[in-house]
């Protein structure tokens, strides 16, 4: 894709990261194995670094493998800190795997199994204890298998109760280490489990609320989870930057009623996307734009790159088409014309004006065409 576009092209500022199980994903589902073969964290470091990348992100054993001794860990730890530097990117954040161990298979900070909840607190403050030595000052915590299939098995009181303690015991952790770390809470609403508790942004925000340290914790929204429970991500991620929460996003793409898909960003519904990076853009997030993602299973090793390369691109063009959207006069025309008539009316009586604006149309449907046909490239 070589082109005169170059504005397309990813710069540090950007914030572009991605998790090393996204570029290290090796098309594994369940109805079929590996068809690429394994990435290295180093190797991951060097393409991204490569193509434009800021930094990348990482669960605790994307990096460490879980069977590592404490000297082993501190030797994986420093080459790749090293790579880090030679390759001049950054870690802004670190998340736990607390879904892959079949220890886990009831969930973590809401099994039923205490011993298992301790596991769980105890391999997520180690996570955050890696992060901190990585610089990351984000700890995204997605509660994978913290759910229920059958709901006999415990009162989801129970449960909310142990996630509330599991999270309160991890800002415990930041406050007496002296941390500069916060906790970022990722909803979806099923995948493994049948339902996983706290499905969306908004019970996120509510529970955020009931724990110790709500200033520490806030919310990772992510487009695919949002399309899974049928809701609109425009409006999630709004609503965690209205409430000041939105501590990091996870971009991908999602066709709703589906598997988890985890398509590239911007790949499949063009419009959403563009609203997306629109609020992102408009609001004062500085966070990266983190992509959680992974290439099409059709693809061998280039084809991961290709995915790497477009999430970015992708971006970048939305981000122009937003650009386009502010310079563009007919759009901005339609807009000011529907600003002028609120404001031109709002002197008139009451009763008058109600009945004005009964019999008024707002004419979104020629400003939505417009919209439409600049994202076509017809403007
Ligand atoms: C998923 C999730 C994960 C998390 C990751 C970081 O659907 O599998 O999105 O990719 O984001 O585990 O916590
Ligand atoms: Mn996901
Ligand atoms: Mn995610």
């Amino acid at each position: 894709m070589s082109d005169n576009y170059n504005h397309l092209i990813p710069q540090a500022a950007d914030r572009f990261t991605f998790g090393l199980w996204t570029v290290g994903n090796r098309g594994r589902d369940p109805f079929g194995d590996a068809v690429r073969p394994p990435l290295s964290p180093i190797d991951a470091v060097r393409e991204l670094s490569r193509l434009g990348a800021q930094g990348v992100t990482l669960h605790d054993n994307d990096l460490v493998p879980m069977e590592a001794s404490q000297e082993q860990r501190n030797q994986i730890v420093r080459d790749f800190k090293m790579a880090l530097e030679d390759y001049h990117m950054q870690v802004p954040m670190v998340t736990v795997n607390l879904f892959y161990d079949p220890v886990f298979k009831d969930g973590a900070f809401t099994s039923s199994a205490p011993w298992v909840r301790r596991f769980a607190i105890d391999k997520a403050k180690r996570a955050m204890d890696l992060g901190v030595e990585l610089g990351a000052g984000i700890f995204v915590l997605w509660g994978g298998r913290e759910g229920a299939e059958v709901e006999a098995s415990k009162d989801p009181r129970d449960a909310l109760k142990w996630y509330r303690e599991g999270i309160n015991a991890l800002t415990e952790h930041i406050l007496t280490q002296g941390y500069s770390m916060r906790i970022a809470l990722e909803p979806k609403p099923n995948e493994p489990r049948s339902d996983i508790y706290l499905p969306t942004v908004g019970s996120m925000l509510a529970f955020i609320h009931t724990l110790s340290h709500p200033e520490l914790v806030g919310v990772n929204p992510e487009v695919a989870h949002a399309k899974m429970a049928g809701l609109n991500p425009v409006h999630e991620v709004a609503q965690a930057i209205d409430q000041g929460k939105l501590f990091h996003i996870d971009l991908n793409d999602q066709r709703i009623a589906r598997f988890d898909q985890d398509l590239r960003f911007g790949s499949d519904d063009i419009k959403g996307t563009f609203y997306l990076v629109k609020l992102l853009e408009d609001s004062d997030y500085q966070g990266p734009r983190h992509f959680d993602a992974h290439a099409y299973r059709t693809e061998d090793v280039a084809g991961v790159w290709d995915f790497a390369r477009g999430s970015m691109r992708s971006y970048l063009a939305y981000r122009e088409k937003v650009r386009q959207f502010y310079q563009d006069q007919e759009i901005q025309g339609a807009l000011r014309r529907i600003q002028d008539l609120n404001r031109e009316k709002s002197g008139m009586e009451d009763e008058s004006a109600l009945n004005w604006w009964r019999e008024r149309g707002y004419a979104y449907e020629e400003l939505d065409q417009l919209v439409t046909e600049l994202l076509l490239g017809l403007r």
